[in-house]
């Protein structure tokens, strides 16, 4: 059982003033906020951020789309985190996203899908420790 994961509510989703309906979500499944900023992501950092899929013909795309206006991150708590994170947000492609998670209800496409989260228990640390000091969590 994980109890972090890391989020952010992506560009078009935040452009599109879905923040608080998708934080509202978050926050009704259990998830508490233990850090969250908005930020515009530099090409840069998102690379950096999401140096794990270099290799994948979609790379380019995403780092463009991730910077293209400012996301929220957070770090969000609760039981088994992780995988209870990544149920309440649905498949990658919201096509394949249940009805009442998070993407079926505002992801635009595959690549514009509203929100990241979390893979794994280690990803969440690394991805939490990328966009958050110890300082910056309550
Ligand atoms: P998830 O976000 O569900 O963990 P990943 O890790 O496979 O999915 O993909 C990371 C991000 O890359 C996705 N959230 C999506 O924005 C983008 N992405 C994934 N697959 C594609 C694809 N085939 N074409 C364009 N973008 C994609």
């Amino acid at each position: 059982m994980s109890n972090i994961t890391f989020t952010m509510i992506k560009p078009e989703a935040v452009a599109a003033g879905n923040t608080g309906a998708i934080l509202n979500k978050i926050e009704g499944a259990g998830f508490r906020i233990v850090a969250m900023k908005k930020v515009h992501l530099s090409k840069e950092r998102a690379g950096e951020f999401y140096a794990v899929h270099s290799e994948r013909p979609f790379y380019g795309e995403l780092v463009d789309y991730m910077c293209e206006s400012p996301i929220i991150a957070a770090i969000l708590e609760k039981d088994n985190a992780v995988a209870d994170f990544r149920t309440l947000i649905g498949a990658t492609n919201p096509a394949d996203a249940a009805e009442g998670t998070i993407r079926a209800e505002f992801a635009e496409s595959l690549a514009k899908n509203a929100v990241h989260g979390s893979d794994s228990d280690e990803n969440a640390n690394i991805e939490a420790d990328f966009h958050f000091s110890a300082e910056e969590r309550f």
